[in-house]
């Protein structure tokens, strides 16, 4: 592991995102799903249901941070796939009946817990914290042993929800290390009452309330993470950390660091860092004559915080509606409405956050109703990459010589970060670290890609 000067390289890493941000195309190679994965959103693992059953095998590999440098981590990987980081999405219904093989390669037990979920089994008998001779706990759950062994957990997945799997064992270690994923439980659409209007066909919900629908396409995941190097190097070296030394200095969205977490999923220069965090929205609108541009739902943000922080993220721009909390809808006894507005999502350890998002295009700004500020002269503006020439969606300018932009069709880049400020930082290289962009489409028709 090196260490080299963060601001150059940060900039020559922007300057490859640019080159292959509109290049890339995404492979697919590591998912268990048939299906070619979205460019954006969400990359579900997925079974078949009733019965999904998935394969986790450790691995160790590496990562690429926005500092330049590389990271030893350790992963479970879909079946007997390549190292990949964060673990696979994996993605199951209400009611399903789950299977989680585990082969463990490593030269320690590794294990897995479903926090969330009731009465799981391990090889068939409810699993159960391990103790050694010493009656000194060793793992939270049934471990797979050392050196090839496995181990197969099973569990009826009864709520809806977003939901973290990790290792049981060591945690402090192995959970540090990357042995983490996302599990989603996707409600039963007959347990939905009311349904919306069925104009937009592919609705799906966060839990079994009519309000909890949103467009499957603008389905995101906010997996937070943080690294102590000099943990990742000791583990690297076969050799003992000292958790009081334990100080965290990097810190991610989806396994990846701005830019890199604006990237595509599969974006080929991140092999092993499959899920992109951009979020890309179109106008939240329920005016049924608006053709193309009738968009009543919104989009579903998912939070989770597998770090030992707490992570206060905001989107710009506009408050979230947070629908559920650690897989559970909020709502009273009598299934009244208890969601909530909220900014910042100030998400605590092992947290998960399920949040409605909409954006609205509310001042219909453009040409021909101008925003009522002076723009400034060009000499007092700065054009960031991804600003199109003209403030008004949908509209593209004439950039000053030498200025060059990735916008395509004069859409919006809003920023979404971690508001404490030292967590976007990757070793102190500034403005890297968990920050994405919610992407807004102009209008429909568009020339957006
Ligand atoms: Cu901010």
């Amino acid at each position: 592991m090196r260490r080299l000067n963060g601001t150059w390289l940060r900039w020559g890493l922007i300057a490859l995102v640019i080159a292959l941000l509109s290049a890339t195309s995404p492979t697919g190679a590591q998912v268990a799903s048939a299906q070619t994965p979205p460019k954006v959103g969400i990359v579900c693992t997925t079974s078949t249901s009733p019965n999904p059953s998935f394969t986790l095998t450790t691995k160790t590999g590496y990562i690429n941070l926005p500092d330049g440098n590389t990271m030893f981590m350790w992963g479970f990987s879909p079946a007997n796939g390549n190292f990949q980081h964060p673990g696979p999405v994996l993605c199951v219904n209400e009611g399903d009946t789950v299977t989680v093989v585990l082969h463990n390669t490593f030269a320690e037990p590794v294990s897995d817990v479903f926090p969330g979920q009731e009465d799981v089994l391990a090889n068939g008998v409810l699993a159960q914290p391990q103790f050694d001779t010493n009656n000194q706990l060793t793992s939270l759950t049934t471990a797979a042993p050392a050196n090839g062994g496995s181990v197969t957990y099973s569990f009826k997945a009864t709520h809806p929800g977003t939901f973290i799997y990790e290792s049981g064992t060591n945690p402090q270690k192995q959970v540090n290390m990357g042995l983490f994923g996302a599990l989603i439980v996707y409600p039963k659409a007959s347990d939905v009452v009311n349904p919306p209007t069925p104009l937009v066909p592919d609705v799906k919900y966060g839990y079994n309330r009519a309000d909890s629908a949103y467009l499957p396409q603008e389905e995101f995941m906010v997996l937070l993470s943080e690294i102590d190097p000099y943990q990742h190097q000791a583990v690297e070296a076969g050799q003992t950390f000292d958790m009081n030394n334990y100080h965290p200095r990097y810190w991610l969205i989806n396994g990846r660091g701005f830019p890199d977490s604006i990237a595509d999923n599969f974006a080929p220069f991140l092999p092993t860092q499959p899920y992109g965090a951009l979020a890309r929205v179109h106008e939240y609108n329920t005016d049924t004559n608006a053709g193309l541009n009738y968009h009543p739902y919104p989009g579903i943000a998912r939070y989770l915080n597998v770090g030992t922080e707490n992570y206060p993220f905001h989107p710009h721009g506009n408050n979230g509606r947070v629908v559920g909390r650690d897989g559970h809808p909020l709502e009273d006894a009598s299934n009244k409405d208890l969601s909530f507005e909220k900014y910042a999502i100030n998400i605590g350890p092992g947290q998960t956050w399920d949040v409605l998002i909409k954006w609205y295009d509310a001042e219909h700004y453009s040409p021909s109703n101008p925003v009522p500020v002076t723009i400034p002269q060009v000499a007092n503006q700065g054009f960031g990459q991804f600003y199109g020439g003209s403030p008004y969606l949908g509209e593209t300018g004439t950039l000053p010589p030498g200025a060059s932009t990735l916008n395509q069709c004069g859409e919006y880049y809003i920023i979404a970060h971690n508001h404490a400020l030292y967590q976007i930082t990757s070793w102190g290289v500034n403005m890297t670290g968990p920050i994405t962009y919610m992407r807004v489409d102009p209008p429909l028709p568009n020339n957006c890609q």
